[in-house]
C-alpha cells in the first residue's frame, strides 16, 4: 500500500520522459500482492534486461500498471538503465510491440501492460483473445518470459482496483512473473 500511495504521487507525464522516467520512484518493498509463489529476484539481477510494452488505451490506469512494475523491478535490483519501454496505441497491439521490443532490444523478459474494459459490443471479447493468444505465441517464438499484465475488467472501478487498488496492481504482479520465470529458467537459456 505505501508504494502505491508514493507512486500515485508522481505524475504519469513524468515517465514518458525517458530520461527522468524511472528516477522518482521511491524504493518501498511490499510482496503482499504477489504470487506467494514468487522466492525473490534472481541472483543476477543487476544484469537482467527487461522490456515493457504499455497500451496507451485507458492510459490513465496502464500508467499506473507501469508505475507498479517499475518500482517492484526497481526494489528487485533491476538497475534503471536495464528498464526499456515502449508504447503501442491498444492492447490489440501488444503482441506486435512485444515482438518488435525482442527484435530490437533483446530484453530478458518482458512485460506487456494493458486495460480492457468492456464496452456494449463484443468488441472487447476479440481484443482480449487476440491479445491474450498474441502474447502467448511471442513468448514461445522468443523462447523468453512474456508476462501478461493486462486488465480485463467489466467497468473502470474493477479496472482501478487491479492498478493499484484494493486488488493488487497487475503490472506488478507481471514484473513478479517475469523475474519468477527467469530466476527458475535462465541459467538454462
Ligand atoms: C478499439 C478498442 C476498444 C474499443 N477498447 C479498447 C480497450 O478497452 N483497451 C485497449 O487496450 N484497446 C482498446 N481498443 C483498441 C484496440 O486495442 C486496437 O488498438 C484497435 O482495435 C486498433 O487495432
Amino acid at each position: 500500500k505505501a508504494i502505491t500511495k508514493d507512486i500515485n504521487l508522481i505524475k504519469y507525464t513524468k515517465l514518458k520522459n525517458k530520461h527522468n522516467r524511472i528516477s522518482n520512484i521511491q524504493k518501498n518493498k511490499d510482496l503482499s500482492d504477489v504470487s506467494p509463489f514468487y522466492k525473490g529476484p534472481p541472483e543476477d539481477a543487476s544484469k537482467i534486461k527487461i522490456g515493457i510494452v504499455v497500451s496507451r488505451w485507458n492510459e490513465s490506469i496502464t500508467g499506473k500498471l507501469l508505475e507498479g512494475a517499475i518500482a517492484f523491478l526497481r526494489e528487485e535490483g533491476i538497475p534503471d538503465e536495464s528498464i526499456i519501454i515502449n508504447y503501442v496505441p491498444g492492447s490489440f497491439e501488444l503482441p506486435q510491440g512485444a515482438l518488435l521490443q525482442y527484435k530490437h532490444e533483446k530484453p530478458s523478459a518482458i512485460l506487456c501492460l494493458g486495460c480492457l474494459i468492456k464496452g456494449e459490443t463484443p468488441h472487447f471479447d476479440f481484443i482480449a483473445q487476440a491479445c491474450a493468444n498474441g502474447i502467448t505465441r511471442v513468448s514461445l517464438k522468443t523462447k523468453i518470459p512474456v508476462a501478461f499484465g493486462v486488465i480485463t475488467a467489466n467497468d473502470e472501478n474493477q479496472a482501478l482496483e487491479r492498478a493499484g487498488g484494493k486488488s493488487g496492481n497487475k503490472g506488478k504482479e507481471a514484473a513478479a512473473t517475469a523475474l519468477a520465470m527467469l530466476k527458475e529458467f535462465r541459467k538454462k537459456y
